[in-house]
């Protein structure tokens, strides 16, 4: 039975893939750092789930920052295939974090390719490695964006993603390892952080419809984005592990669409009209922004067979009414503690 470790693993995709190689029969470690709070719930309901779920599944502690523990896991754990998918994520909020961002996201893959590269001398055994790298890359390189477009960066994040991109094509080149990155368009999903566009646009909807909320504040409306279903995307990190020779491919509907189109979506559903609502706060504004990204994904689809299974209006049902389900049990929350 083959054995995985995620890094990220708390986050979106860790969730999703997790339950997908679960359901492959791995067993499953998954890295996480200490904080004040716990930041497991998107695992819960696995720990709530059939005994053997969670009798394959294992967290430990380590940190993409802390190499000692990247090679400690690593060694104890013995992975068939590595899965790193941790970072700090957010784009603007890497503008005020830089350093903290690069060390993540750039340092923390060099660490982890170096802790692999050992642990397979040693053991003598092959280990997989996916690198979740990003359209953010592309940056201002005018769409489509496939494999082969030369990559312009636009914020600290993308900058540490193009970083860890060559770190992992240096180390499947200088020492033949399995190496693949993943260049995943974006993705959303009812596990999205409340704080991407997406995401805060669906929670504030179900929340202005049930009258929990007035106004929603937001950036820059006309930016375009190629937005997938991420239950649909870590299938693509999983098939590319699964081929004789490490690549990397483009993950992405091919279709883009602005912020403003996506509000339309979402705010229609439920019979608003997000003009009544939406106010322009210049804090949500990026010191340089990526205007649009879409993905030729063409590559993946020949070589993997991967095809994106959830439409765009399909996904803005799902998150939609997901939150418009969490905003009326807040309203019945509020009422109840007050009878
Ligand atoms: P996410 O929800 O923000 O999850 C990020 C994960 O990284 C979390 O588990 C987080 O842990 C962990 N992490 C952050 N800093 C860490 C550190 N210093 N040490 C160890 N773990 C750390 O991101 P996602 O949307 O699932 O995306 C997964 C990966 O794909 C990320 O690398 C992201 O940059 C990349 N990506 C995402 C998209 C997208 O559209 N979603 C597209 C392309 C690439 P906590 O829970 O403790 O915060
Ligand atoms: O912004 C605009 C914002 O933060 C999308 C990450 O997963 O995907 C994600 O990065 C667009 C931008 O995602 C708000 O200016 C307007 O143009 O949802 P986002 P992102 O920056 O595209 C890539 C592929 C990744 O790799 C990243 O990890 O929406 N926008 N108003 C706003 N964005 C946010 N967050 N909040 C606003 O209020």
């Amino acid at each position: 039975m083959k054995r995985a470790l995620i890094t990220g693993i708390t986050g979106q995709d860790g969730s999703y893939l997790t339950e997908l190689l679960l359901a492959k029969g791995y067993t499953i470690y998954g890295i996480v750092r200490r904080s004040s709070s716990l930041t497991r719930t998107r695992l819960e309901h696995i720990y709530g789930a059939r005994h053997f779920e969670r009798e394959k599944l294992y967290l430990e502690y380590g940190d993409m920052t802390d190499g000692s523990s990247l090679r400690t896991i690593i060694t104890r754990v013995a992975p068939d295939e590595i899965y790193n998918l941790a970072a700090q994520s957010h784009v603007r909020v890497s503008f005020d974090t830089p350093e903290y961002t690069v060390d993540v996201a750039d340092v923390g893959t060099l660490r982890l390719l170096e802790a692999a590269r050992d642990y397979q001398k040693q053991a003598g055994k092959t280990v997989r490695y996916y690198q979740a790298s990003s359209s953010e890359m592309f940056g201002s390189t005018p769409p489509p964006q496939s494999e082969t477009t030369p990559f312009h960066p636009r914020s600290p994040y993308a900058i540490a993603k193009v970083a860890g991109y060559w770190h992992t094509v240096n180390y499947r080149e200088a020492y033949g390892m399995h190496c693949s990155n993943g260049i995943l368009f974006n993705h959303e999903s009812e596990r999205r952080g409340e704080n991407f566009v997406t995401r805060k646009i669906t929670l504030a909807a179900g929340r202005i419809k049930v009258g929990l909320q007035k106004e929603l504040y937001l950036g820059n409306l006309d930016a375009k984005r190629d937005w997938g279903y991420a239950k649909d995307y870590v299938e693509a990190m999983w098939l590319m592990l699964q081929e004789d020779k490490p690549d990397d491919y483009v993950v992405a509907t091919g279709e883009s669409r602005s912020i403003r189109e996506f509000l339309d979506a979402s705010f229609g559903l439920l019979g608003l009209n997000w003009q009544d609502y939406v106010k322009i706060d210049q804090f949500y504004m990026r010191p340089s922004e990526v205007d649009f990204l879409l993905g030729n994904a063409t590559k993946a689809q020949e070589k993997l067979g991967w095809r994106p299974k959830v439409s765009f209006s399909e996904m803005v049902k799902i998150m939609t009414e997901y939150d418009l389900d969490l905003a009326e049990r807040e309203l019945h929350a509020k009422k109840f503690s007050r009878s």
